[in-house]
């Protein structure tokens, strides 16, 4: 399963995946986009749709209720859908974008985390790969909540593996930098102007860098877990800290 498959780093990890005759479930909010990507992937048989909003709770317990029996054993949960909103500081944000991304980025990874977990459990097999974010270690001005969210992610995949300990059952988060897709897009509500700036004169990381990632990550031995990954462009850094000269 491969939550928010209609764009960036799952759309690009379903193509590579259905490529070497894996089975899916790619779920998105844009049924349109998820129609053509089933389609282009080999149809029904090999790719199920799932359509739902994963800040809503009823609506993702009943999503994966409804699963076709066929598609119910979940091997690899690649906990992707995430958004961030704004750039502001503290003071000056819609406090709405704030509830978005707690109810997305934490709930929402949360909630699929929990309902995948008892199936694994018993199998005593499965893997659950987190998209967490350079951002959850590395704070800066304007990400306060997307920042503490990618922060929960972290502590979560990390938890996970404490509570996993003893079972084949593995647990990764990534952590990727700046990369291009259409995140900046939704950051700055499709300012494009304000989201190209985001990717001017330099090289971000690309949807494929990541969906190679984790196409590596699935393909290492089991007696082998991945614990956190962080990856940057190379045309990217951390900087000093910041100290206010009045
Ligand atoms: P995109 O905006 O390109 O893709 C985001 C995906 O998440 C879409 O498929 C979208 O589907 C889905 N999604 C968002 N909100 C919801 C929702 N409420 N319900 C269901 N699906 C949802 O961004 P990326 O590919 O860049 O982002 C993927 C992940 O990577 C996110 O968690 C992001 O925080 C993280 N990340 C991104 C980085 C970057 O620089 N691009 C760097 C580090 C981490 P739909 O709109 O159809 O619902
Ligand atoms: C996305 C990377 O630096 O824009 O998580 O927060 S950043």
């Amino acid at each position: 399963m491969i939550t928010g498959a209609t764009a960036g780093f799952g759309e690009a990890c379903a193509r590579l995946f259905a490529k070497a005759g894996w089975r899916l479930i790619i779920t998105g909010r844009r049924l349109e986009r998820l129609q053509n990507l089933q389609a282009e992937l080999g149809g029904s048989k090999q790719t199920c749709i799932s359509c739902f909003d994963i800040s809503d709770r009823q609506a993702t317990e009943q999503a994966f209720a409804e699963l076709p029996v066929e598609f119910k054993q979940i091997d690899v949960l690649v906990n992707n859908a995430g958004l961030a909103l704004g750039l502001e500081p503290a003071y000056a944000t819609d406090p709405e974008d704030w509830e978005r991304m707690v109810d997305t980025n934490i709930k929402g990874l949360m909630r699929c985390s929990r309902l995948v977990l008892p199936g694994m459990q018993s199998r005593d097999s499965g893997y659950i790969i987190n998209i967490g974010s350079v951002a959850g270690n590395w704070p800066y001005p304007g990400g306060n909540v997307y920042c503490a969210s990618k922060a929960f992610v972290r502590q979560f995949s990390l938890a996970l593996r404490a509570d996993l300990l003893g079972t084949q059952i593995r647990v990764t988060n990534i952590e990727p930098g700046n990369a291009e897709t259409e995140f900046s897009m939704v950051r700055f509500k499709a300012d494009e102007q304000r989201a190209d700036k985001v990717y001017e004169n330099t090289v971000a990381l690309t949807a494929q860098d990541i969906a190679d990632t984790i196409w590596w990550l699935v393909n290492t031995p089991v007696h082998m877990n991945v614990t956190t990954m962080e990856i940057m462009p190379t045309q990217q850094a951390t900087g000093p800290l910041a100290i206010f000269r009045g």
